[in-house]
């Protein structure tokens, strides 16, 4: 057969696949100038507390904070080795001080991988909460001073951020509706909206001042990616929906390139306070401190502290999603976020952004642990009569003098 012949026999054969592609990428399948996929998030076809398991065999009980594993020590994860509650009832009937709740959700983040932190903070290491003995610096053991409970994971849509939300905030009311404080441990930080919402449907809007640790500015408007929610926007979605006044929005450790200028001009319109690593590193941090300190005090009555771990150096905090050099020590914020908690009436408290599957060296975990117990140990200060978050055991400081 001659070449010419064989190239127009294979030109031919070609015609009918060119066709089905054509068709196939005709703009019929969805609006490219719109760009948009619709969802319906209220869809009654999916129903995520059909999540929940069938609890119709399990023996009966009554109501109140509960262990479920045969050793004190180990057999069934919980947070900090603490007792589980799964009721507003149960929380009531055990005059819960405390509730830990996970929420392992992560599509509101680049990196997946966060939805996995609660997981990591319940299996991390035993020896890191003492075994409930004093706190060195302070000389008060939270474990001894709170009833604090697991509240076990919320419900979480993993293919969706928006059917989640409702959720979470659902789960936060009813802790925050018992007089509880509800600790949140993420997930990732589209969490702050659904938790400061909810702790706010029981306290009142605009009741509620929020400190927000962070190196990114969180405050994305809406149109994010096309998204209104997202771990990029949890201030913009508070701030416009009126459940916190921006006067009342306190934000700690922003750094590297977000937000440009219009993100600071927003925030001083809207009246936010700030302190960048800019102020801390011409002003210092002992300094910059106690200005957080004295801005919280005089704040609205009740206080949320949002604390996204990729505020601390990846030094200290490889293991989350959005990691930023030149960032703040253990050493910085252990003290001023157990201050913070003992010298507010607080009444949440979040930890997001913890990725265990990009923390190698384990610091994040360890640090994140520690970080919640700092905050638990304030609130321990503050039911124990302790007004100064500065307050430090003179034990445990050896000064010289010998004791009488
Ligand atoms: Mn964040």
């Amino acid at each position: 057969m001659p070449k010419i012949n064989r190239s127009l026999i294979v030109l031919a054969a070609l015609i009918p696949i060119w066709v089905v592609i054509g068709q196939d990428f005709t703009p019929s399948v969805f609006d490219r100038n719109d760009g948009s996929i619709p969802m319906n998030t209220q869809d009654p076809s999916f129903d995520l507390w059909s999540q929940l398991r069938d609890a119709s065999n399990d023996p009966g009980r009554e109501p109140g904070p509960f262990y479920p594993g045969r050793l004190n020590s180990a057999g069934v994860l919980s947070f900090f080795k603490l007792p589980i509650a799964l009721t507003p009832e149960d929380l009531e009937a055990g005059e819960v001080d405390v509730a830990i709740l996970g929420a392992p959700i992560d599509m509101g983040v680049g990196m997946r991988g966060a939805g996995n932190g609660p997981k990591s903070l319940r299996e991390s290491l035993g020896v890191l909460d003492g075994g409930g003995l004093p706190h060195m610096h302070t000389g008060v053991a939270w474990k001894q001073v709170l009833t604090a409970v697991d509240y076990g994971d919320s419900p979480i849509d993993r293919f969706s951020i928006e059917r989640s939300m409702p959720i979470v905030r659902e789960m936060v009311r009813e802790i925050a509706a018992t007089g509880a404080i509800p600790i949140v441990i993420g997930g990732d930080h589209s969490l702050e909206y659904p938790d400061v919402a909810g702790v706010a449907d029981v306290y009142g809007k605009e009741n509620v001042g929020v400190i927000h640790f962070d190196a990114h500015y969180d405050a994305a408007s809406d149109g994010y990616s096309g998204h209104l929610i997202s771990h990029a926007q949890p201030i913009y979605r508070l701030i416009e929906e009126g459940h916190v006044l921006g006067s009342n929005y306190i934000q700690v450790g922003l750094r590297g390139y977000w937000p440009g200028e219009e993100g600071f001009r927003w925030m001083r319109e809207n009246r936010f306070r700030y302190h960048t690593m800019v102020e801390i590193e011409r002003d210092g941090w002992d300094a910059v401190m106690e200005r957080i300190l004295a801005e919280a005090n005089d704040g609205p009555e009740y206080l949320y502290v949002s604390f996204d771990i990729d505020v601390l150096d990846p030094a200290y905090a490889a293991g989350t999603g959005t990691p930023e050099p030149g960032g703040l020590t253990p050493r910085e914020v252990f003290p001023l976020v157990r201050a913070l908690c003992t010298e507010n009436n607080l009444v949440g408290f979040e930890l997001v952004e913890l990725n265990p599957l990009v923390d190698p060296g384990y610091t994040t975990v360890m640090n994140a642990n520690r970080l919640v117990q700092e905050c638990l140990t304030g609130i321990a200060m503050r039911r124990s009569g302790i007004s100064d978050g500065g307050y430090l055991n003179p034990l445990t400081v050896d000064d010289g003098i010998p004791d009488p």
